[in-house]
């Protein structure tokens, strides 16, 4: 291959990805980029450094494995070097006077080492620290060629290559990925036209209208300053001061109080672009968007108790999940939906769209699909990709535009900047991970760790002695949509913007009983961290203004009666009706249950051929069953071969499970029934509202636990399937059926 010199190697582990077959696309059409502009030097068109004539990274589908080629590097087989590419002999000795004696100033090769180490780390990003990433491809359904001219929406079929990172927001980068927080988003579309970075969020609103506060509220949302604390977590009293006195975050507190912000996998999330963005046709003709994307695997959240454990048992639980289903080959898939609408449309609504507290409800401009994402591929190294990836709102491509959304704005100025300092110079544009499929010509140069080689004298434009090079694309090239503007230069706000109340109460509106229950007990939960009585005070005040029974409820729980309502800054706010799309229960989602996780829980004298028929049965629908026991080891069965433990009960506990089966077995029952791990773990699995299948002798240790047999309000727990050891073919239908639904709330008493 091109540039792939001896000792830089594809990944032998990754051998989708080895020669011409990995960097073409299974299935489906795929399109190649345009010619890039050829210019009459030799300077190189390809990725990077491969030199004319040579063999040219493939463009088109997968196209990044390709540009990545260049700078993959596998050790296999080769001796160790020095970074000069000089042999090393000796990696554990440094170079000593004497056995006893002094190191050596002149060991290069230990300076070499400990400089490089010292200067390993760089900046984590101020917001969204901890994150995880895959690469995939964004595959657009039918051309929308009448909307927009951007490239991925050019052909039906047309596949552009993406890579992902979500995140979470307050954390730093060494945090437990189940706090509750809202989620980063962040999509790099790789066109043939250059990059686009669609930089969302899994909410789709914002807690501020203008950038100019968000500075105050991350300072809020941090760790306190003078003792650093809390971690990734907002329950405390700087960003309930701030937003107490921030009643425009009002709508966006009801969606981060809710389960949104403690998902249960990256893979079962919504993602938003958030701002109202432009699209524009090839004629020039611009229409408002809002971008959406919808998880093909459901929306589903985790329990806060649940939440909490899994911080505990593993912190790197979302890392660990979007990691495993993609080489499980289960890759991850979300729907792009868009809602568009026109000018004369934006200005009828009763709210402004520039406003990004705000949503474009469902119900006034439908969604309309137009294509898929799927993540195929994990990233070969986090910190060359995951770390180093720059998503900036700044990158749009012909066929997108931006609008005058306030946050917006500031973002277009954000990105980069803080980028330059993070990834250390002007020039991280080149870092294999940000550097577009489409060759960059321009006149910028030099700066640290500049790595293109441009060729020839001149670096300027317009010049004759390059031939013009490189031209100005004309009629090709970008053009901000011209939009009229006029009015004073003015600090202030849109009169709509002051309306922070009505679509908080669409959202609480549109909640399923439980999930307003969820709002109400993660009110309390943060309010009863903060410690400043005022500050809980005023926080209830604003929800007064959504809904006095939510205000009342909250005050409850934190022991004080409901004050004052908020002032109201507007006059007759919009009435909505409730929008059904606002509630997770809407999206449950088309995988059935697979990467869902089953705990077997197994202990000598455990029936085998169940255990078989059970694990194979969930193997078969793509269910990730693990034997779970008392010690790792073999345990005997009643019948069959004895099985190994996976896994024990103290190092993956029950909130790591989607659900638990008991198998039957008189010996493993007396055994199970009598550890207080295992009632802790299947109350555990009840409580977290998860299916449960106990069969034949096995439901003696549902017995031990104590759980209630049928729901709260009298009916039947469907998810609880506990029968005769005959009956386990109906008992696993009914568990497959509960495990791939939502989960059963109705067990949490009202
Ligand atoms: Fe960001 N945001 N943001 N943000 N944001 C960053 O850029 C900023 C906002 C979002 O996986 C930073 O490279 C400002 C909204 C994501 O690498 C920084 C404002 C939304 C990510 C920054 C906002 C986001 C970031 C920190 C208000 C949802 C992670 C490191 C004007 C639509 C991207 C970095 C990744 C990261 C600034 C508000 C999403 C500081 C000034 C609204 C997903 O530039």
């Amino acid at each position: 291959a091109n540039a792939v010199s001896a000792g830089m190697r594809d990944n032998p582990a990754k051998p989708g990805e080895i020669g011409i077959q990995g960097r073409t696309a299974p299935t489906g059409a795929t399109v190649q980029s345009p010619d890039p502009v050829v210019h009459a030097s030799t300077v190189s068109e390809a990725h990077g450094s491969a030199k004319t004539g040579e063999e040219q990274p493939v463009l088109g589908a997968n196209a990044l494995a390709a540009s990545l080629d260049r700078v993959r590097a596998d050790d296999s087989d080769q001796a160790l070097t020095s970074n000069q590419g000089v042999p090393v002999s000796d990696n554990q000795n440094s170079l000593k006077a004497g056995l006893r004696g002094p190191t050596a100033m002149e060991d290069f090769l230990l300076r070499e080492k400990i400089t490089h180490f010292d200067h390993e780390r760089i900046p984590e990003r101020v917001v969204h620290a901890r994150g995880s990433a895959a690469h995939g491809y964004f595959e657009c359904y039918k051309a929308l060629t009448e909307l927009t001219c951007a490239a991925p929406f050019a052909e039906d079929g047309k596949r552009t290559p993406v890579f992902a990172r979500f995140s979470t927001v307050a954390g730093g980068a060494g945090s437990a990925d189940t706090v509750r927080d809202v989620r980063g988003f962040a999509v790099k579309f790789y066109t043939d036209e250059g990059n686009w970075d669609l930089v969302g969020n899994n909410i789709p609103v914002f807690f501020i209208q203008d950038a100019m506060k968000f500075p105050d509220l991350v300072h809020a949302l941090k760790p306190e300053p003078h003792f650093g604390m809390p971690q990734a977590s907002s329950a405390h009293d700087t960003f309930w001061d701030f937003v107490s006195l921030m009643p425009e975050s009002t709508h966006m507190l009801l969606w981060q109080m809710s389960d949104r912000a403690i998902p249960r996998s990256y893979r079962m999330m919504q993602g938003f672009g958030v701002h109202t963005f432009r699209l524009v046709n090839a004629d020039g003709a611009s229409v408002f968007c809002k971008f959406h994307w919808t998880p093909k695997a459901g929306t589903h959240s985790l329990i806060w108790d649940e939440a909490v454990k899994i911080g505990g048992a593993d912190p790197d639980y979302h890392r660990r999940d979007l990691w495993e289903a993609i080489e499980a080959g289960a890759a991850p898939e979300w729907e792009l939906s868009l809602q568009v609408f026109s000018e004369d449309e934006a200005d009828g609504m009763p709210f402004d769209i520039l406003d990004p507290t705000k949503i474009v409800p469902e119900e006034l401009v439908p969604l309309i699909p137009v294509g898929r994402m799927v993540l195929n591929r994990n990233p070969d190294n986090f910190f060359a990709e995951t770390e180093q990836v720059a998503f900036c709102t700044a990158h749009i491509v012909p066929g997108i535009d931006f609008t005058n959304d306030p946050l917006l704005q500031g973002r277009i100025h954000s990105y980069l900047d803080t980028q330059i300092s993070r990834l250390g110079g002007a020039n991280f544009h080149e870092l294999p991970i940000n550097s577009p499929l489409r060759a960059v010509h321009n006149n910028q140069r030099d700066g640290m760790h500049r790595q293109t080689l441009n060729r020839g004298r001149v670096a300027y434009e317009p010049n004759s002695l390059g031939g013009g090079c490189p031209f100005q694309a004309g009629a090709a090239g970008f053009k901000s949509f011209p939009q009229p503007v006029d009015g004073d230069k003015i600090r202030a706000k849109p009169e709509k913007f002051a309306d922070h109340y009505s679509q908080a109460r669409l959202f609480w509106q549109s909640q399923t009983l439980t999930e307003q229950l969820h709002i109400v007990n993660a009110f309390r939960f943060e309010l009863t961290r903060v410690q400043t009585p005022s500050v809980r005070q005023r926080v209830v005040s604003l929800l007064v203004n959504v809904d006095p029974m939510l205000a009342q409820q909250v005050a409850d729980g934190l022991g004080f009666d409901v004050p004052e309502a908020a002032p109201v800054l507007v006059d007759g706010q919009p009435e909505y009706s409730a929008s059904p799309a606002l509630s997770l229960t809407a999206y449950p989602g088309e995988t059935g249950i697979a990467t869902r996780r089953v705990a077997l829980l197994v202990a000598d004298g455990v029936d085998g051929a169940m255990v078989t028929q059970v694990y194979e049965h969930l193997l078969q629908q793509g269910a990730v069953p693990r034997l779970v026991g008392q010690k790792l080891g073999a345990i005997t069965c009643s019948a069959g071969k004895p099985f190994q433990v996976e896994i024990t009960l103290s190092a993956a506990p029950s909130a790591l499970y989607d659900a638990v089966v008991i198998p039957d077995g008189e010996q493993a029952t007396t055994l199970l029934a009598a550890d207080p791990l295992v009632a802790e773990f299947v109350r555990d699995q009840y409580r977290h509202c998860k299916p449960l299948l106990a069969a034949g002798s096995a439901t003696e240790v549902i017995d031990k636990a104590e759980l209630p047999d049928v729901l709260p309000n009298g009916d039947e727990d469907f998810s609880l399937a506990v029968g005769e050891a005959g009956q386990l073919p109906e008992l696993l239908q009914q568990f497959a059926e509960a495990l791939a639904g939502q989960r059963e709330l109705g067990r949490e008493a009202l």
